[in-house]
């Protein structure tokens, strides 16, 4: 009898695919999706630019070398990079009509802060500190776009993996990849709220779910953290990171062009998505503790033979064997 237990554990535990188990492990968590890379991608507009090439490739290096606990890298950016971060100036002029309030709380507070200003992009570093003190997130160096299971991993843990290098200077108002303008400017200020990082914890029940299961997930992460409206004093307002860093997309998806439908995590999963251009179809939510409480709801259909808990003391997760 013990024999056919310990057969069934073994076949259990094959089924379940790797996934980390401390904060450490996000270590092992940085396998890239090279679709937009500037080496590969002839549409890439840095494709042809070869100091732009060079230059990614130095900040990628610094990201595929950075371990838990190092100090987050400080890029020196040049003055062209820096003269690309006037995308912050042109987009903070939509914000007040745009966005959620939320996010507009927050990017006030940084600036007072002077963390950010319009002549320099900032520091990684720095930023990390304001969010680990708002919310516990932190952040981490990633090369360029992460497969869907690492990134929503990190999440669980609170860590958001951030890109260092910036947007190629002849698209600076759309880059269908992500790049400093896109997490300094979409992603930051929301993960500095307290219910936001809360629903960004969706990471949670990602940990050693199936494949069919984990690209469900991250097509409900696409049409809210990247690409979500939520309802605002009667208006429909901007959260997601994606629009908030992109000035055309923003425009677009308040104005009345797009289809909007109600967030609803089941149906928001299977919905077809592009990531070359504009979406088709936005998707609108009440509130955040609304959107909060039916992901959670969608989440526990979710099956994995255990349950976890993240253990913010050590930093760990406590899988417990279903009964
Ligand atoms: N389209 C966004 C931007 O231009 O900043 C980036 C999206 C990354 C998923
Ligand atoms: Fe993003």
């Amino acid at each position: 009898l013990k024999r056919v237990a310990d057969d069934v554990r073994i076949v259990q535990e094959e089924k379940t695919p790797w996934f980390p188990k401390k904060i450490s492990d996000l270590d092992t968590c940085n396998h890239l999706i090279t679709k937009y890379d500037p080496d590969l991608d002839q549409d890439h507009p840095g494709f042809s630019d070869s100091e732009y090439r060079k230059r990614r490739g130095f900040i990628s290096e610094m990201a595929f070398n950075y371990k838990h606990g190092d100090p987050l890298p400080v890029v020196e950016y040049t003055p062209e990079e820096n003269a690309t971060w006037e995308v912050y100036r042109t987009l903070r002029s939509l914000y007040p009509s745009h966005a959620c309030r939320q996010f507009l709380e927050a990017l006030t507070q940084l600036e007072s802060e002077r963390l950010y200003g319009e002549d320099q992009i900032p520091q990684l570093r720095e930023v990390s500190a304001f969010l680990k003190e708002r919310t516990g997130f932190q952040l981490r160096p990633v090369a360029g776009l992460l497969s869907a299971r690492d990134f929503l991993a990190s999440l669980a843990f609170r860590v958001f993996q951030c890109t260092q290098y910036i947007r190629h200077p002849s698209a600076p108002m759309h880059s269908p990849e992500p790049d400093c303008c896109h997490e300094l400017l979409g992603h930051i200020p929301m993960l500095a709220d307290q219910e936001f990082a809360q629903f960004s914890q969706i990471g949670l029940v990602s940990l050693g779910a199936s494949d069919e299961d984990i690209e469900k997930l991250s097509t409900d992460y696409w049409f809210t953290v990247e690409f979500g409206l939520c309802k605002q004093n009667g208006a429909v307002k901007a959260y997601g990171a994606g629009l908030l860093s992109s000035y055309g997309e923003l425009l677009y998806a308040l104005s009345n062009e797009p289809q909007y439908k109600p967030f609803d995590p089941a149906e928001t999963a299977v919905q077809p998505y592009q990531d070359q251009s504009y979406q088709p179809v936005y998707f609108v939510s009440e509130s955040f503790e609304d959107a909060k409480q039916k992901l959670r709801r969608y989440s526990s259909t979710i099956q994995t033979p255990f349950s976890i808990r993240y253990d913010p003391y050590t930093c760990s997760m406590e899988v417990l064997d279903e009964p």
